[in-house]
């Protein structure tokens, strides 16, 4: 403990952007990604958040826990408002009223973004925007009642695919945006997870500083909707890294790279077990399971090495 005092001070910036009392779950893994991403952002940055958990538990009115420019938008144009702000931003620039552009962000949750906010995110893209967005993945409609995503792995019991005699959970495989993004040729593409700190805050450094489009899928491991106790946020995001479910890589122009690769993942079953949200799955849909998290692995290990 003495050792962290010491190092983290000069490793991390003091200073909290997304100020304490809000209202998340207690071990809420979703506000920590926030917490860590406001860091590495700094105080030039403007915030546009699609609806979600991270809006509702931040800006109870008359309350904010927002220290920078944020405003507050739908599920489906969160990417719009960035493009509105960061082409206005560039204009006020090219006139010359702006010595300083600040960075531009967007971000949601897994429904804001893989199902909602879609379109136009895809058209932010394509117009090539300047801007990072961040979505932060729980797998599922958290704020609302743990309704299933398209963001949901196959096999989780949500409220609206509940697990019984008749259903195993979730019917269909996560959708991978990355991928999405990655097919829409933008300059940089990284997954992030607030077990690893410094990974996370790097990629958003490094985010930011690209010039054109970013995304930074963040899995935010949620102890409400994946029903585990709440001191094990930081262990089950490990775990989802350490298995090969959720890997940590970036792509830049094109380029993949691994951030964390182990000649040897640990079963998927470690992940899986310490969640209520997976608990009914019997040991064949575990099979299948971790057959699928050797088919993505190798695929994308295919794709670092080519
Ligand atoms: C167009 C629209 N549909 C539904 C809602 C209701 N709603 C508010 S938050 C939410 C769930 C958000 O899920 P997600 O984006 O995954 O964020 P999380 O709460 O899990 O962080 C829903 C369905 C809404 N506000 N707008
Ligand atoms: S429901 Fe999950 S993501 Fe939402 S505030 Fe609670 S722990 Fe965080």
């Amino acid at each position: 403990m003495e050792n962290f005092a010491i190092y983290v001070p000069r490793l991390v910036p003091q200073k909290d952007y997304f100020a304490p009392g809000h209202r998340a779950c207690i071990g809420c893994g979703e506000a920590l990604a926030v917490r860590l991403v406001t860091k590495a952002l700094g105080r030039e940055v403007i915030i546009s958040n699609a609806t979600g958990c991270m809006e509702i538990v931040s800006s109870p009115f008359p309350t904010t826990s927002w220290r920078v420019p944020w405003i507050h938008t739908l599920f489906e144009n969160a990417s719009a408002v960035a493009s509105g702000i960061e082409a206005a931003l560039k204009i006020l620039n090219e006139k010359g009223a702006r010595a300083k552009m600040p960075k531009v962000v967007a971000m949601g949750g897994d429904g804001a973004t893989l199902d909602i906010g879609i379109q136009s995110l895809s058209g932010a893209w394509e117009r090539g925007h300047n801007f990072l967005y961040v979505c932060f993945d729980n797998e599922a409609y958290m704020n609302t009642g743990i309704q299933r995503s398209s963001g949901t792995p196959f096999g989780a019991a949500t409220t609206t695919s509940p697990a019984g005699k008749l259903s195993i959970g979730q019917a269909t495989w996560k959708k991978n945006m990355p991928a999405i993004a990655i097919a829409h040729d933008i300059p940089y593409v990284a997954t992030a997870c607030p077990s690893y700190p410094f990974d996370l805050m790097e990629k958003v450094t490094k985010a930011v500083a690209t010039h054109g489009p970013s995304y930074l899928h963040v899995l935010s491991p949620c102890p409400t909707g994946w029903r585990y106790p709440t001191d094990l946020s930081i262990r089950l995001g490990r775990l989802a890294v350490e298995t090969g479910v959720f890997p940590l890589y970036e792509v830049e122009n094109g380029k993949y790279r691994l951030n964390f690769d182990s000649s040897k993942l640990r079963p998927v079953r470690d992940y899986l077990t310490p969640q209520g949200r997976f608990r009914h799955l019997p040991k064949e849909e575990i099979e299948r399971i971790q057959e699928g998290v050797n088919k993505e692995y190798q695929k994308l290990k295919r794709k670092v090495k080519a």
